[in-house]
């Protein structure tokens, strides 16, 4: 890896709430530069990316066209995001999009995944993120990005930046489920996508469960996009985050996570995603996100 980019997506049109747009910045005022510069990797801070279209707290998310809610916002942010994710792995170095709500995945998967013939994603959240307009029960776009990428869902979403189907569902690892719809649930057995509830972590541990998890996809992949979710761990832990869920992964197996994917350098991109510094206890969440990315890239538990 010849240098992190950070990205970041400066984003909240994908949910209802405000403040998660400021994630980024958070991020930055707990040090993620420094940190990751600690590991002795070079780090180029491409600024924040914006949607030309303001958010409006009067109107936020209550603008829905086919139960897509800010679709506009959400299309126009995403073509934005992907330019900048494929220049970055066109300069060889390794993109970091923080955000900013889940939508930005759309963005970042269109970007990279060209550059690949069979990107693995490991999806490390609570949710799945797996839903389309007619599944969805609330027509936040963060809660669909994953199933835009495997080519289901609104027709201009799917074809952001290029036609088709990003990744293919084989290739996908779902980590830390413990609250998915119908429809996505469905859509998993379906199409059997490799997935660890948080039952299944307690039972085999976090350890066992990412080296089975690496395994998977390090026989079919060329690469390996992490998206991770701060929602993925316990309240308790990460509270500055918009869509949070009980009896969640704990820090220290989050951590853990990290450096056994760190270990393996098969990662070769990241989306750290849903931090939102308005719904935080100091900045807590940022400061663990922070921690969760440094240990990806090489930062040891003690
Ligand atoms: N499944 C619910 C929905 O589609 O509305 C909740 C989605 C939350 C998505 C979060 C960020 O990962
Ligand atoms: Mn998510
Ligand atoms: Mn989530
Ligand atoms: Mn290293």
């Amino acid at each position: 890896m010849k240098r992190v980019d950070i990205i970041g997506a400066a984003t909240a049109f994908g949910q209802p709430k405000l403040g998660v747009d400021l994630g980024p910045d958070a991020l930055r005022y707990a040090n993620l530069i420094e940190e990751i510069e600690k590991m002795n990797i070079e780090v180029n801070d491409k600024g924040n990316i914006y949607s030309d279209f303001k958010v409006d707290a009067s109107t936020h998310s209550r603008r829905s066209e086919n139960n897509l809610k800010n679709y506009e916002q959400v299309v126009d942010f995403s073509e934005k995001l992907a330019a900048a994710a494929d220049e970055s792995v066109r300069a060889g170095a390794f993109p970091l999009v923080i955000g900013g709500d889940h939508s930005l995945s759309i963005g970042s998967l269109a970007g990279i995944s060209p550059h690949y013939d069979n990107l693995g994603v490991i999806w490390y959240d609570a949710h799945g993120d797996l839903n389309d307009s007619a599944s969805s029960p609330s027509g936040n776009i963060h809660g669909m990005p994953l199933a835009i990428a495997c080519g289901v869902g609104d027709e201009k979403l799917v074809n952001i930046h290029k036609t088709g189907a990003k990744i293919k569902p084989e290739n996908v690892v779902l980590i830390g489920m413990r609250d998915l719809d119908e429809g996505e649930t469905r859509y998993i057995k379906d199409r059997n996508i490799l997935t660890y509830t948080m039952r299944d972590i307690r039972e085999k541990g976090i350890s066992a469960v990412m080296s089975d998890a690496l395994e998977y996809l390090e026989a079919k992949t060329d690469g390996i996009h992490l998206s991770l979710d701060v929602d993925a761990l316990d309240p308790e832990e990460t509270p500055g985050t918009g869509t949070p869920v009980g009896e969640g992964l704990s820090l220290w197996e989050t951590l853990l996570a990290m450096n056994i994917l760190h270990d393996s350098g098969s990662i070769t991109s990241m989306d750290l995603v849903e931090v939102n510094p308005l719904l935080d206890e100091g900045n807590m969440t940022a400061e663990k996100a922070v921690a969760m990315a440094s240990a990806l890239f090489g930062r040891k538990q003690k």
